[in-house]
């Protein structure tokens, strides 16, 4: 169901990128899917919209903005099967075409397609969708909603902007009628061979299956005629992190006169991932994560994809010695995990599970519900975050990239009733992927090792720590301290977990420099990951260290947050800030 649209011998592939039109959903007006829309701006797809205009209110206005373009269908793919295919429309969308509902999503992170030959005529269709930015208590990420003078107001729960719009990519692909819906691929890796048995989901009538397995130099090394045989690598070459290597396993499909109906290509690395005794291990090696919690953040842009952005900071990580990143705070494009696979970057692969946590707010001082209940009887999330957890599995369970899902970001796990929310996710989520990847949910400092109640569910413990700079802000000292007394106390805790730092970090303005090496200046921000890391290096459960955060990204209004988050070891606009230097010379070692 959710295979990545590629163009092939039977598939062809247009993408409906470019300039569309947007109408505003004011209040109080109806807008009729039937009719051309009014008052329209021009809005670039994909990205964000909210960067793209000169405009406060557009920029901040919540509810819907309808999209539309023209959808134009040539003869010469009139008579195969159409599918239309949105890679992310953040957060909710509703598709009409020619008036016509034809599919709605919620969800902002993860793709969602529809077949429409019903619906469709040769030559122009209208194509629109409207487009909701409006995040609540049941949706993921999780928002605080308000009405005030009759005007909606979103108040996220989280720390980066709630960019809106379509903001990857939109593409049309055509299968026979008779295709392949979906490839699994199970494997099993013992000395050097591989045992490899697809799970291949069909529609429609065929007569013969082939399926082969292809090396990278095109050279096939494995061969079945049949849905049920295993196919056997011998002499396998691994996926490695920094080293990869990608067989391809394809799929074709004839009738009774050997045509060709339907032929599909999926890419997989073979690679194992095991914890044990407190250390991590891929491919049977130990493994130290170093890297990043990322946003997918960029000037005009927004949250949208661009492929040379996305190749610029996959550069950046593997110029500074990084082997990995998590997908901080929400799935991210598919091209990026692509990417990932091909590099050999490990990704921890998170789900939109963020502000699951009803008193948080980035101010503490600004705390929106101070008087709220307890998280886990006030949120109504658990039905979205099944459906989340289903959607990221499904995309990317082939990826040899991924070798964790981190399920949530920092959720009030320390509140009551967070072990029975959590239990039953990360059993789905084992569930549903068939490798049984590890599962992870990033902890909160409030959720200290006495009060948490979801680590005995999952694989490595996962803590996002701020000592020295939202705890002993400035004296590093004591911070270094304080993290000492509580890694002893989770380690005392969870002899046989692994512990890995997913988020540590400092505000730090580029080109602010101090002889007192004070908070926000570049010495500091060297200073701070040097006392952490000293810490870090003295532990040997300690599996890995990802910084907050890879660049610095807009976030709302707030008064701790000038011009967005400044935590970044790259500006937004990714110039190094000093430490780059310096965690470059680590890594390097390390
Ligand atoms: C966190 C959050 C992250 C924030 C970060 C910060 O714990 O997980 O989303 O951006 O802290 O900088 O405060």
């Amino acid at each position: 169901m959710m295979l990545y649209p590629k163009m092939n011998e039977t598939r062809s592939l247009i993408d409906l990128s470019g300039i569309w039109k947007v109408q505003i959903e004011k209040q109080g007006t109806n807008i009729d899917p039937c009719k051309p829309l009014q008052e329209t701006i021009l809005i670039a797809v994909p990205a964000s919209l909210n960067d793209q205009v000169i405009d406060e209110e557009i920029r901040n206005h919540v509810g819907n903005f309808w999209y539309e373009t023209e959808l134009t269908l040539p003869s010469s793919i009139f008579n195969e099967r159409k599918v239309i295919r949105f890679a992310s429309v953040t957060h909710k969308a509703i598709v009409f075409i020619n008036g016509e509902k034809v599919a709605e999503h919620i969800g902002g992170f993860t793709p969602f397609e529809v077949e429409i030959d019903s619906h469709v005529k040769l030559g122009i269709n209208n194509l629109k969708v409207c487009v909701s930015n409006i995040l609540d208590e049941s949706t993921l990420p999780c928002g605080f909603y308000q009405e005030i003078n009759g005007k909606p107001y979103v108040t996220p729960r989280f720390d980066f902007f709630n960019y809106c719009g379509i903001h990857r990519p939109v593409k049309l692909y055509t299968t026979n009628h008779t295709h392949i819906d979906d490839i699994i691929i199970h494997y099993d890796y013992k000395d050097g061979e591989t045992s490899v048995t697809p799970e291949v989901a069909i529609s429609g009538e065929y007569d013969k299956v082939t399926i082969e397995i292809v090396d990278e130099n095109n050279k096939i090394v494995a061969k079945a005629n049949s849905l049920n045989e295993s196919l056997l690598i011998l002499g396998t070459h691994l996926w490695q992190p920094l080293q990869a290597y990608l067989y391809k396993l394809k799929v074709s499909l004839y009738n009774v006169n050997g045509n060709l109906l339907d032929t599909y290509a999926e890419e997989f690395g073979v690679r194992t991932v095991k914890i044990e005794n407190n250390k991590f291990y891929i491919n049977d090696k130990e493994f130290y994560f170093k890297g990043f919690g990322k946003h997918e953040d960029f000037p005009v842009l927004g949250k949208g994809f661009n492929s040379a952005v996305t190749n610029l900071d996959k550069n950046l990580m593997k110029w500074l010695g990084a082997n990995s990143f998590r997908t901080s705070h929400y799935p991210y494009s598919e091209e990026e995990m692509i990417l990932a696979d091909r590099e050999g970057i490990v990704v921890i692969d998170e789900v939109p599970g963020v502000g699951l946590f009803t008193n948080f707010h980035v101010d503490v001082n600004l705390n929106i519900n101070k008087d709220s209940k307890n998280t886990w009887q006030t949120l109504q999330t658990h039905d979205n975050h099944k459906n989340v957890i289903q959607e990221l599995v499904k995309r990317d369970k082939n990826h040899a990239c991924v070798v964790m899902w981190a399920i949530a970001n920092e959720p009030a796990s320390h509140q009551e009733g967070a072990g029975q929310y959590f239990r039953p996710l990360v059993e789905l989520t084992k569930r549903l992927d068939h490798q049984k990847r590890p599962v992870v949910i990033p902890n909160i400092v409030n959720a200290t090792p006495e009060l948490d109640q979801v680590t005995e569910f999952v694989d490595v413990i996962c803590l996002n720590r701020y000592y020295g700079w939202y705890i002993q802000h400035g004296n590093l000292d004591l911070a270094i301290e304080g993290l000492r007394n509580e890694l002893k106390k989770w380690h005392e805790k969870y002899p046989n977990k692994p512990i890995m730092f997913s988020e540590f970090g400092a505000d730090t303005i580029s080109g602010l420099h101090s002889l007192y090496r004070t908070p926000y200046s570049e010495e500091f921000q060297i200073d701070f990951y040097r006392r952490n890391f000293e810490v870090l290096d003295e532990l040997d459960y300690i599996v890995g260290e990802h910084l907050w955060n890879f660049a610095d990204f807009e976030t709302a209004a707030n008064i701790r947050r000038i011009d967005g988050n400044k935590k970044g070891i790259f500006t937004r606009d990714r110039r190094p800030k000093s430490i780059a230097f310096e965690l470059k010379r680590r890594w390097e070692k390390l």
